[in-house]
């Protein structure tokens, strides 16, 4: 019978056509009249974008059930792409493009009067992540797909993402992102595969019939983890790959168990302290310290994810993991799913009574992790009391690991005691802890870092011991960022006039973006790369108008810093840059002025003090300078709230100047700064992350640097002394005056006293004072190469000819030549099955 079933599923994957014989227009129609009850398209345009929607799924649908045989339908070797965050934005002009069906729905859409661009809107961004690590993790996703690469995303469907920013009187304020609230037309839901997740309990031995000792995780308190799959298409290939998103629910027994026993209240309790886990994305990019429910997710993810791997493999070979470790690759997303390491030590010794060191040799087979910071700060550690309670099992994996581990350390040295305590996965101390990295580390056969620089200092510094015991382990794989969603997608007038130069196998094969070069004295393709810049401007002229109501000009340089808030990223030396130029104006200092529009936006943690008094002092500032008559024609300053995936679509192409000033060996990669490089903008930077690797690309003639370099850091840092550079720096000495003088906060005294003070503290890690000259210089630079307009078009056309090694398909074929070793899927050429239609 099951057998049966089988081959009736079978037949029917077979013989679904990739694109249903209908045609894209009637399947909309079919869509909106009858799948949604809708006769009107209506003001926002919802139904009409869950109707496109829906007519786009089934297209994906069908290409994601061929992908999905292909891939399991004989031994493959097969990546899981395990992260806490997956940042996707919207959906659905992406998965257009890589469908190649935009004159098809254009046509479609001419029913209803209505615009792609205005439909489009309607779609809520998926903010399932911070920040840069985040978004990764999607255009990583891209790029696997579109190189045909069978690899799934495993990751958390939080009900809220991060949180949606507003402004008042200058704050940030927080609320809630309910992004599911109209429903997410891309996910099915595969309710039938869900999986348990133990937590609690405690641990007890047992021994079998052939005197073997079993350890049992006993009297657990489950939750249900529920798969919803999200298509992932790749680019006119016709691969359909799948971000699995995890949604916790409670399991049977607790709606049932308590609640007949009469405790109504209680069973209500315990699902809603199932459901919790995956409510709500914690909104910290550095660090999140201690929290239990954090933990929780870090595990329902781990082990949802890992059953599902196991579980499938076992159904096609059986209980047998000789070669699991052949076919099986978890790449893990920075520490946050290293408790995976466990986990799947828990599952192949307690599920399916492996031996320690089988087990270990399939895990440290399968397991890569990628580090995406060189804060010792934001290394992750959880309390060794939590994990007792939480997860006792997994504790007791942990020290049995440990153990091992630090025996083979005593014999790398011998007697070296302090060498055990440096390097033990138990951090020592009045609250014990555990150190994820040191776990995920020794659990892996692989660690990467992200850009050149920081794998060096990885290897230097932070991890220095383990890559003198493992030199073989580490690697570095430069970030990368996807040129569909980036170019293409973002940037169709660029897209076009690229086209018309050098065709469009671009999008798919970055690499050619380098024939661009050839255009790089041609005064009439000069004029056409600026008017295109102009029309680019003119759409965030009119985003920052609706969201500021600060009047941008599309004559000026347009300054553009955004990103997370963060000290290290020294949004305040823009800030203080910004008040320099105020300050000339005010002297009327204006003779070598280039006028400029400054636009800052990102994120404060909400716990983070000092990221969001900037926050403030970037709005105070911006206010000042925009009601002062005397400042419009040189200056004009906006924080754009609210900075998400969607809006730096809009923000990318229309930048003339990228900010990428974090203090050097901070800033791990960076990858904003890429997006603006491909879309022609021109870098201020630090020898920071990968700042080093575009202006190695570029060449130093064509990028604005300043600042210390990374080594020269901690020699900076022995004799600082910020106010002597501020007494024998006249510039910065006005700046400083005007600040402290409450001239950006006349209502408010004492406001930024704490900014102040941080600037002045010969302790200030991010050597803001320091490096203020020298970024002054490099903006004057700046001033001077605009003035030059034709040589400014010159160099913004050899950035974008340059940028095509940060296309993260490279990254991915590095991933997967040097890690993952995986063969391609077959493909079939989208255009040619459209055409078909
Ligand atoms: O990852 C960023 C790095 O700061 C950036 O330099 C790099 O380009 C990018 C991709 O490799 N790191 C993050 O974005 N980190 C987080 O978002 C984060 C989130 C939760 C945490 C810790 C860090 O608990």
């Amino acid at each position: 019978m099951a057998n049966s079933e089988q081959m009736c599923v079978a037949k029917g994957w077979q013989d679904a056509p990739l694109i249903d014989e209908s045609t894209l227009e009637d399947d909309l129609s079919r869509h909106f009249y009858y799948t949604l009850g809708r006769d009107k398209v209506g003001k926002s345009q919802l139904y009409l974008y869950n109707a496109l929607a829906l007519t786009i799924r089934d297209r994906l649908v069908a290409r994601c059930r061929a992908t999905k045989q292909q891939m399991h339908s004989e031994k493959r070797r097969k990546t899981a792409y395990i992260s806490l965050e997956f940042l996707m934005g919207r959906t659905l002009g992406n998965a257009i493009l890589n469908l190649d069906l935009d004159e098809q729905v254009k046509l479609a859409l001419n029913n209803y009067c209505a615009h792609i661009e205005h439909v489009t809107q309607a779609e809520h961004d998926a903010g399932l992540g911070n920040g840069g690590l985040g978004r990764l993790a999607a255009c990583f996703l891209d790029s696997c797909a579109s190189l045909a690469l069978p690899v799934t995303g495993y990751g958390i469907r939080y009900e809220y993402g991060m949180f949606n920013q507003s402004i008042e009187n200058g704050h940030q304020i927080e609320q809630p992102d309910n992004w599911l609230r109209e429903g997410h037309p891309w996910e099915l839901s595969a309710p039938e595969q869900a999986k348990r997740v133990k937590f609690f309990g405690h641990v007890e031995s047992y021994t079998d019939k052939s005197g073997r000792i079993h350890r049992q995780w006993l009297d657990t308190e489950d939750v249900l983890a529920v798969p919803y799959d999200v298509p992932i298409p790749g680019y006119k290939n016709n691969i359909v790959n799948t971000l699995r998103l995890w949604k916790s629910e409670a399991t049977d027994e607790f709606d049932l168990g308590e609640f007949n026993a009469g405790s109504y209240s209680e069973a209500v309790a315990h699902k809603n302290l199932a459901e919790q886990i995956t409510m709500v994305l914690y909104p910290n990019d550095s660090s999140e310290n201690g929290k239990e429910l954090r933990l929780r997710q870090q595990y329902f993810l781990s082990s949802a994810s890992l059953q599902d791997i196991v579980e499938l493999w076992v159904s096609q070979h059986g209980e047998k993991f000789s070669d699991f470790a052949d076919f099986h690759v978890f790449q893990l997303n920075d520490t946050h799913p290293s408790i995976a390491v466990a986990e799947l030590m828990r599952l192949l010794i307690d599920d399916y009574d492996l031996d320690w060191d089988a087990a270990w040799q399939i895990t440290t087979h399968t397991m890569a992790y990628t580090n995406h910071t060189l804060l010792p700060e934001a290394l992750e550690k959880w309390s060794v009391s939590l994990f007792s309670r939480l997860l006792p099992r997994i504790l007791e994996i942990i020290y049995e690991i440990n153990a091992r581990f630090l025996a083979q350390v005593a014999l790398a040295w011998p007697g070296d005691v302090a060498k055990q305590q440096a390097l033990s996965l138990i951090e020592e101390g009045s609250d014990p802890q555990v150190r994820m990295a040191y776990l995920a580390i020794v659990g892996s056969f692989s660690v990467n870092g992200v850009a050149a620089l920081h794998t060096e200092l990885l290897k230097e510094g932070l991890f220095k011991t383990f890559y003198e015991l493992w030199p073989e382990k580490f690697n570095n794989k430069t970030n990368g960022v996807t040129p569909r969603r980036w170019v293409a997608h973002c940037n169709p007038k660029l897209t076009q006039l690229i086209g018309e130069k050098i065709g469009q196998d671009w999008v798919g094969d970055f690499a050619q973006i380098s024939q661009l070069r050839r255009y790089y004295d041609d005064v009439k393709f000069h004029k056409q790369w600026q008017s295109v810049k102009l029309e680019n401007k003119q759409r965030l002229v009119d985003l920052v108008k609706a969201r500021c109501g600060v009047e941008f000009d599309t004559s000026m340089l347009f300054d553009v810093q955004v990103k997370r808030i963060h000290e290290y990223k020294r949004q305040l030396l823009n800030v203080l840059h910004i008040i320099y130029l105020y300050d000339r104006i005010r002297r009327g200092d204006t003779a070598n002025l280039v006028p400029r529009c400054v636009l800052l936006g990102g994120k404060a943690a909400p716990g983070y003090y000092m990221a969001k008094r900037i926050i403030k002092l970037i709005n105070n500032v911006a206010d000042v300078i925009n009601k002062d008559p005397l400042a419009q024609p040189y200056l004009r300053v906006a924080f754009l709230p609210n900075y998400n995936v969607t809006a730096m679509e809009t923000i990318c192409p229309a930048t003339d100047l990228s900010e990428q000033i974090s203090t050097a060996g901070k800033e791990a990669s960076g990858t904003g700064n890429m997006k603006f490089m491909m879309n022609g903008a021109l870098t201020i930077g630090t020898l920071d992350g990968a700042n080093i690797e575009i202006r190695n690309a570029v060449g130093a003639d064509n990028f604005f640097l300043f600042g210390a370099q990374a080594e020269q850091i901690e020699g900076i840092k022995q004799s600082y002394n910020p106010l002597h550079i501020i007494h024998n720096t006249p510039d910065l000495l006005n700046v400083m005056q005007l600040l402290e003088s409450g001239h950006f906060n006349l209502f408010e005294p004492g406001l930024f006293d704490d900014i102040i003070g941080a600037i002045k503290s010969p302790h200030d890690p991010w050597l803001v004072a320091h490096d203020f000259d020298s970024f002054v210089q490099a903006q004057k630079a700046v001033e001077h190469a605009y003035q030059d307009q034709q040589h400014w078009t010159q160099m913004s056309i050899l950035n974008t000819a340059a940028s095509g090694t940060f296309s993260s398909d490279r990254t991915i074929s590095q991933y997967s030549a040097d890690i993952w070793h995986l063969e391609a899927l077959t493909t079939a050429d989208t255009a040619a099955s459209n055409s078909k239609n």
